[in-house]
C-alpha cells in the first residue's frame, strides 16, 4: 500500500488506481480487526470467511490496474522513465499479489471446510506431473485456437528424465501456477504458427515441448516455428506498458472476437509465477524461423535464501 504512494503522481490519480487502493485499504482494515482476537475456533472460522471475501474483492486487480494504465496513457504523455518506474512497480505489485493469494489459498484450503482426501497440501501438489499439466494446458489453448482460427498446430512432447531414466517427471509445485505459465506460452506459440503460415494452410509445423529433469532444475522448453520476432522486440514481450498498446492487427476478421493471445499481461505475469519459486521464464526468438520459450523451475529449495 505504501508503494502505491510512490507511483508517478499522475498514475496514482487515475480512477482505477484509486479503486484498487481502496480495495487494499478495506482488506487491511478487515485483517487488523483480528489483531487482538482470541485464537479460538470461532475466530478461525471468521478469519477464513474474511480471507475468502478479500480474495474475491481483489479478483479483478490485474484488469483494473491495466485500465488505470490505459487511463493514464489516454490522458497524458508517458515518457520512458515513467514507463520504467511503472514496470518496476507492477513487477513488485503483482509479485506481492501472487504471494498474498498463495498464502490466502493455503490458509483457506487447510483451515476451511474439510477438504476431500487427496495428496495435495493446500494448493501444492507434491507429485505434480509436468507433462500432464502441459497436455491439459495445450488442449485448452488448442480449443481457443480452433475457435478463433478454425485450425491449430499439433503438440509433440519429449520428456527427458535425467535423474531416473524413463520415469515420469514429477515436482513439488502449485499446478495452477504451472498451468498458467504453459497455457500462456501455448497461446502465443499457436498464434505465431497460425498467423505465420496463414489460417488457410493445410498443415502446420507442430509445437514442440521438451521437459527435462536434472539434479537441480526442471526445464520446460516450448518451441514454435511461427516465424519468430526480431531480437530487438523480445524485451517488449515482458513490458506491461507495451501490452496495453493497441493490439497488433490480427490477420483475420476481428468482429467482436478476442485475439488468442494479444500480448496481454500473460507473459510478464507468467515470468513472475516462475520467479515466485526461484525459477525463471525466458524467450529466445530466431527471426524468420520461430521462437523458444523456456521455463526454469527448481527441483528443490533446500538452499533457498530469503531474498525479501
Ligand atoms: C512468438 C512470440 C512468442 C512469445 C512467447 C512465446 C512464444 C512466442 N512465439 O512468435
Amino acid at each position: 500500500m505504501k508503494e502505491i504512494n510512490l507511483l508517478p503522481e499522475r498514475l496514482q490519480h487515475m480512477p482505477s488506481v484509486h479503486l484498487v487502493e481502496n480495495w487494499y485499504a478495506m482488506s487491511f482494515a478487515e485483517i487488523l480487526e483480528f489483531e487482538n482476537k482470541p485464537p479460538d475456533p470461532e475466530t478461525l472460522k471468521l478469519f477464513v470467511e474474511i480471507l475468502t471475501k478479500i480474495r474475491n474483492r481483489h479478483s479483478d486487480v490485474v484488469p483494473t490496474m491495466a485500465q488505470g494504465i490505459k487511463e493514464l496513457k489516454d490522458s497524458h504523455h508517458v515518457d520512458s522513465s515513467m514507463e520504467h518506474s511503472i514496470q518496476y512497480f507492477l513487477d513488485r505489485f503483482y509479485m506481492s499479489r501472487i504471494s498474498i493469494r498463495m498464502l490466502i489459498n493455503q490458509h483457506t484450503l487447510l483451515f476451511g471446510k474439510m477438504p476431500c482426501p487427496s495428496r495435495h497440501v493446500g494448493s501444492i501438489d507434491p507429485y505434480c506431473n509436468v507433462v500432464s499439466v502441459l497436455n491439459d494446458a495445450y488442449e485448452n489453448a488448442r480449443f481457443l485456437c480452433d475457435q478463433y482460427y478454425l485450425v491449430s498446430p499439433d503438440l509433440v512432447v519429449k520428456e527427458h528424465n535425467g535423474v531416473n531414466t524413463g520415469n515420469p517427471i514429477e515436482i513439488v509445485y502449485v499446478p495452477s501456477h504451472l498451468y498458467h505459465m504453459v497455457f500462456e506460452l501455448f497461446k502465443n506459440a499457436m498464434r505465431a504458427v497460425v498467423e505465420h503460415h496463414g489460417s488457410a494452410a493445410t498443415d502446420y509445423p507442430p509445437i514442440e515441448a521438451l521437459v527435462s529433469l536434472g539434479k537441480e532444475d526442471i526445464t520446460i522448453k516450448i518451441s514454435d516455428r511461427g516465424g519468430g520476432i526480431p531480437r530487438r522486440n523480445t524485451e517488449l514481450l515482458f513490458q506491461y506498458m507495451y501490452s496495453t498498446a493497441p493490439q497488433p492487427p490480427a490477420s483475420i476478421d476481428q468482429s467482436n472476437t478476442v485475439p488468442l493471445a494479444g500480448y496481454g499481461y500473460g507473459l510478464p505475469l507468467s515470468r513472475l509465477y516462475a520467479r515466485y519459486f526461484q525459477g525463471d521464464l525466458m524467450v529466445t526468438s530466431y527471426d524468420g524461423y520461430g521462437t523458444d520459450a523456456v521455463i526454469f523451475l527448481k527441483v528443490r529449495f533446500e538452499s533457498m535464501k530469503t531474498s525479501l
